[in-house]
């Protein structure tokens, strides 16, 4: 069996990232594997269940989404190069004290409805510069998703596996019994075409004519305007359903409903769609709120929600064409 490269070798070897950005990343992929220790423990621990609080999003916590934000936030406080930090799980941001260096946004447990009934869950994170000479503000967060020098996730399911762009290209790596990240996939790429849709379907009622007529056509499958038959998958994780893009195509739709018209979307542009959006691109695929692409909007809300689009380029090329 050839030997693989460990995380470590992987970014000593990357030319193009400067070691501020790697020594980040490398204390993001190390609270991975710690959570993905604590997930993994389930019930062993009594770490399973509702925290009894809401979060800034007014969603119900699970103490598991509590327990691994705080791992992030001690991980990171503790990483010379981060000024400063912004979560799901935080009302407001949260400074380390130092300037320079590079802001970091995160969904500490992302999909974890799951949690307790051991469906995939992940991390997801995106690494923005900030700004010189200065303590961050909210408004320093507030960054296009192009601004973004790294994005990654982890994905703790049957594999654990982590995913991430530094400046260019996509790769994975998988977990090892001892705990080193291996570099299993060194250039993921989306392909251009799929056959497999992601969407929450029982919110069908409620979406905008434009989405409910792509999602008829797939549903007629070769015998309608598409001219071929679909599958569809919803895992409700993030994580687990962009994942599976990323290892062989596919569409992920999270659109605008009349649930909460005044919502635009339910996914959070700064710490789930611009990451993800990010990994996305770079590996070949598109990802837009459906008429603008992700990573070119311009935050005003820290917490801001958007209508995401994302995977197989001809595909969200075709939602986007209505
Ligand atoms: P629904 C998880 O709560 C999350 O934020 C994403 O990970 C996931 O794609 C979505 O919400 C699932 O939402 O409405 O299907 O439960």
């Amino acid at each position: 069996m050839t030997t693989l490269i460990d995380l470590p070798g992987y970014l000593a070897a990357e030319q193009t990232s400067d070691t501020e950005v790697k020594a980040v990343i490398g204390v993001i992929a190390e609270a991975c594997v710690q959570i993905s220790r604590v997930v993994a423990s389930g019930a062993i621990l009594g770490n399973l269940g509702a925290a009894g609080q809401k979060n800034v999003q007014d969603e119900e916590q699970k103490k598991l989404d509590i327990i691994t934000n705080d791992m992030l936030r001690e991980a990171l406080k503790a990483c010379q190069p981060v000024a400063g930090l912004a979560s799901e799980e935080l009302d407001e941001i949260e400074t380390t004290g130092r300037s320079g260096g590079f802001l970091v946004t995160f969904d500490p447990l992302d999909g974890s409805s799951n949690i307790d009934v051991n469906v995939s869950v992940g991390t997801i994170f995106s690494v923005l510069p900030a700004p010189a000479g200065r303590e961050p503000t909210e408004a320093d967060f507030l960054l296009p998703g192009r601004r973004q020098v790294a994005a990654g996730y982890a994905v703790y399911g049957p594999q654990t596996m982590l995913v991430l762009t530094l400046s260019k290209g996509v790769a994975a790596f998988t977990l090892s019994a001892d705990g080193a990240w291996l570099l299993t996939h060194e250039a993921l790429a989306v392909p251009a075409d799929t056959s497999e849709f992601a969407i929450n379907m029982s919110n069908q009622r409620h979406w905008a004519e434009p989405v409910r007529r792509y999602i008829d056509g797939c549903l007629k499958g070769k015998d309608g305007p598409r001219g071929k038959n679909f599958n569809m998958r919803w895992v409700a994780s993030m994580v687990a359903d962009v994942h599976r893009i990323m290892m062989r195509g596919g569409i992920f739709m999270y659109p605008w409903d009349a649930r909460e018209p005044d919502k635009p979307g339910k996914l959070r542009l700064l710490y789930e769609a611009n990451p993800m959006s990010l990994i996305v691109e770079r590996a070949g695929g598109k990802a837009t709120d459906g008429q603008t692409a992700i990573l070119d909007l311009q935050p005003t809300k820290l917490h801001q929600r958007v209508p995401v689009v994302l995977g197989s380029a001809n595909e969200v090329d075709q939602v986007v064409a209505g």
